[in-house]
Order: structure tokens, then C-alpha cells, then sequence
């Protein structure tokens, strides 16, 4: 699974991943900073099950930081785009082209309305940000319908041409957006819910297609807002008018990214104890602050965490996986009654699978070679054995038995 960072240039993207990610990638204050994707590891926080089990743990693919269990996922940071840019203006369609792969959208919007609608600084409040949620949405529509509308009239009329190809307009589809994290139920979802006829593909209109397109996009590559630079006094008036506007469609989470990656860089540095998502920091005892970075602290404090409980930015990674993408957390081990790896690790790696995914879906996320000669797995708060077609649960320890592994 990957989330993808979308939204105009100058918002805040690559703070908004530096902070999740803790990684340094060019930040400055102009537009199109960033021209590369940048991949990174950010981390889903959710409360570890060591203490259920009574045991310590020696995390190995994650962390765990006093029954807080930091679970990798993966992240990129793109190029901005304004309004035309399915069209190629701006840096054009190449920034989408690197969001084939996202399985979410992070639309990072500038929620002090400081920046115009390409990016450039204007006076603090006076660029409603609403209009970036409706372009941008609109710009990856586009872009979608740009690769559908491809050939479009050839492939529906195969589909109508009779028994002897018996394409499905589904599966045409599917391979039209092979690549783009879009699988066939999700492309059969969305015809059954834009109600096409999926044997007469020919007379689907262009707005069929758009509607088509909107709902693949919802299934597929559903979007979070992550109203930013929530920092700015401004921002509580403009947040709450994108509550009004857009809460039915998409979830909002106000962020302050930059104060974030100050309070991640300050506990790194061993100044502070602060886990990422928490609503407050404390000063480690003898720790030497400057009188800047004290100032800078108490700023966060009462500008961001009083107000909002937090930044904003681990809040919108795990709404993005844990709700949008239903995303579970399963502990695989190799002894289900040590609960370890094959070093003797208490519960070493914690992985995100989705909701409806299986013990061989656990498996093959593992090795594909696991997969591949899966025998059963264990349930190790029960012992008892999961066929292959078992389906996860939250915080499930499981055990894959495999026959290459056997003995
Ligand atoms: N006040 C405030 N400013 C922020 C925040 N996050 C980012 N900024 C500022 O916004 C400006 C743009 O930040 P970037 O992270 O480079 O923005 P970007 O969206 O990646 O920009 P492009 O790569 O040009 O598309 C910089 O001056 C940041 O310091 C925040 O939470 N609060
Ligand atoms: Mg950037």
C-alpha cells in the first residue's frame, strides 16, 4: 500500500512528508520546490499488543515506544500541480503519472489561505483553499479519463462485436489501468454504481466516462484533506469552512506539518520526549534548549497542540490507512507460543494488511515463496490452525506453516 501526497505547489507536501518521515528533502517557499517523487518510510501508530500478551518486546520491523507500536507504510511526496495540469500545464501530467501506485491521496491544502491557486505567497486568509479541493480532485479525474479515453471507441466496440472475442468491457478496462493500483472489483464497483451497462459500452457518453472515473477514484485512490500550516491564527476560521463544505465527502484533518518536524527533529536530538500523534511534549530533564528553540517549543505548544490536540500529521497518516484504506495490524511470528522470530525476537514485525485479506494474502506479503507452499497458519492466542481463506483480524499474532519451511 502507498499513500500518495497531492495538492498545489507551496502548501506544505514536503514538510508534511519530511515530518512523516523524518527524511530531508528540499523545503523552501516557491512553487514547484519539488520536481522528483520522493519515496520514503512513514509510520502508522497504534497501541502494541505486548501488554495484552504480559510480554516484553524486541521490535524489529517497527517500534515500539511504551505500548505505542510504529508500523512502516509507504509514502511519496510528488511535484505540485495547479489547475490545467491533466492538460500540462505546470509540471503537466508527469506528477500524476507518479501517483500511479498510490493506494490513498494525502491532498495537502494551505489552510492559512496564504498561497494562491498556483502556489505563489499572497496575504494570510485571502485564498479560500476550498477551490484547490475541488480542482485538484478535478485535475486527477482527468487524468484518469485521459488514459480511459484512450482507443475508448475501439475497445467498446470489441466488447459489442460479438461472441467470438468475448471481451468484458471489465476486463478491458482492467488492463487499461494495469499499474495503477486499480484492481477488476474495484472497476466492476464502480460501473454497478454509475450505472452503465456494461454489455453496451458504446453508448456510454464522455460524462458516463467522468462519472465512471469519479468512482473509480473513490474506490480505489480515495482522498483525506490534511489542512496545513494550522498554525496560522487564520486557519481555525478557514478549517472550519472546509468542515461545512467537504466533512460528508472526505475526512479533514487539520495539520501543522512544520511544527511536526520541529517537535520530531527536537526529540530525535534527545531534547524532548514526544511520540509522534501525541497532544503534548515534556522537556527531558537537563536537556539544554536555546532561548530560540524554547520560544519555538512554547509557540507549538500553545498555537497547535492547545488548540488541536496535536499536529495533525500522524493523525491523517492512520486515518488514511486505518479508515480509508481499512487497513488491520497483524504480528506474524515463527513460534506461536514464544511469540518470536527465528533469532528469538519477542514480537518483531507488525504489518498493515487490509480488511478482508487472508492468511495466504499474510503469507504471500511476507515471501512470495511463503505463499507459495503455504500449508496452514496458527493462531497464537488460541493454537488453533487457519486455512488459507482465513480472514485476518485486527492484532492478530498468526504463525504461517509453510511446506518449504517445514522440519
Ligand atoms: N506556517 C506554516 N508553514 C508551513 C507549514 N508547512 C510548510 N510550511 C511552509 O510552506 C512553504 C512550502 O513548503 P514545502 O513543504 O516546500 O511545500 P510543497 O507543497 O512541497 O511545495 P512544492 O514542492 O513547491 O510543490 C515553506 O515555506 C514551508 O516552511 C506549516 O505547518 N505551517
Ligand atoms: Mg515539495
Amino acid at each position: 500500500m502507498l499513500a500518495g501526497i497531492v495538492g498545489k505547489p507551496n502548501v506544505g507536501k514536503s514538510t508534511f512528508f519530511n515530518a512523516a518521515t523524518l527524511l530531508n528533502v528540499p523545503v523552501a517557499n516557491y512553487p514547484f520546490t519539488t520536481v522528483k517523487p520522493n519515496f520514503g518510510t512513514a509510520y502508522i501508530r497504534v497501541k502494541c499488543v505486548h501488554e495484552e500478551f504480559g510480554v516484553s518486546d524486541n521490535p524489529v520491523n517497527s517500534a515500539c515506544v511504551n505500548g505505542t507500536r510504529l508500523i512502516p507504510v509507504r509514502i511519496v511526496d510528488v511535484a505540485g500541480l495547479v489547475p490545467g495540469a491533466s492538460k500540462g500545464r505546470g509540471m503537466g501530467n508527469k506528477f500524476l503519472d507518479d501517483l500511479r501506485q498510490a493506494d490513498v491521496l494525502l491532498h495537502v491544502v494551505d489552510a492559512s489561505g496564504s498561497t494562491d491557486e498556483e502556489g505563489r505567497l499572497v496575504r494570510p486568509g485571502s485564498y479560500d483553499p476550498s477551490k484547490d479541493v475541488e480542482f485538484v480532485k478535478e485535475e486527477v479525474v482527468q487524468w484518469l479519463l485521459s488514459i480511459i479515453e484512450r482507443d475508448w471507441s475501439k475497445m467498446a466496440r470489441t466488447v459489442e462485436a460479438g461472441s467470438k472475442s468475448k471481451a468484458r468491457i471489465e476486463d478491458l478496462l482492467f488492463d487499461k489501468l494495469s499499474g495503477l493500483s486499480v484492481s477488476r472489483k474495484s472497476i466492476e464497483e464502480a460501473i454497478s454504481r454509475s450505472e452503465l451497462k456494461s454489455d453496451k459500452p458504446t453508448t456510454w457518453a464522455l460524462e458516463d466516462l467522468k462519472r465512471l472515473c469519479q468512482s473509480i477514484l473513490k474506490i480505489s485512490k480515495p482522498f483525506l484533506i490534511a489542512a496545513n500550516k494550522c498554525d496560522q491564527p487564520i486557519a481555525k476560521e478557514i478549517v472550519s469552512n472546509l468542515e461545512a463544505k467537504f466533512s460528508n465527502e472526505y475526512p479533514i484533518v487539520p495539520c501543522a506539518a512544520e511544527a511536526e518536524l520541529v517537535l520530531r527533529r527536537a526529540s530525535e536530538r534527545g531534547l524532548i520526549d514526544y511520540v509522534p500523534g501525541d497532544a503534548t511534549f515534556t522537556v527531558r530533564p537537563g536537556a539544554s534548549l536555546s532561548d530560540a528553540q524554547k520560544r519555538a517549543l512554547d509557540l507549538i505548544a500553545k498555537q497547535v497542540l492547545e488548540i488541536w490536540k496535536g499536529t495533525g500529521v500522524q493523525r491523517a497518516l492512520n486515518d488514511s490507512y486505518l479508515k480509508l484504506l481499512k487497513g488491520i495490524v497483524v504480528y506474524p511470528v515463527e513460534d506461536e507460543s514464544k511469540l518470536t522470530d527465528k533469532k528469538g525476537n519477542i514480537l518483531p514485525d507488525a504489518r498493515i494488511m487490509r480488511q478482508g485479506e487472508t492468511a495466504l494474502d499474510l503469507a504471500f506479503a511476507i515471501h512470495s515463496e511463503l505463499g507459495g507452499s503455504f500449508l496452514y497458519a496458527i493462531d497464537a492466542r488460541t493454537g488453533m490452525r487457519l486455512g488459507a481463506d482465513y480472514q485476518l483480524k485486527n492484532n492478530d499474532v498468526i504463525k504461517v506453516v509453510s511446506a518449504a519451511r517445514k522440519g
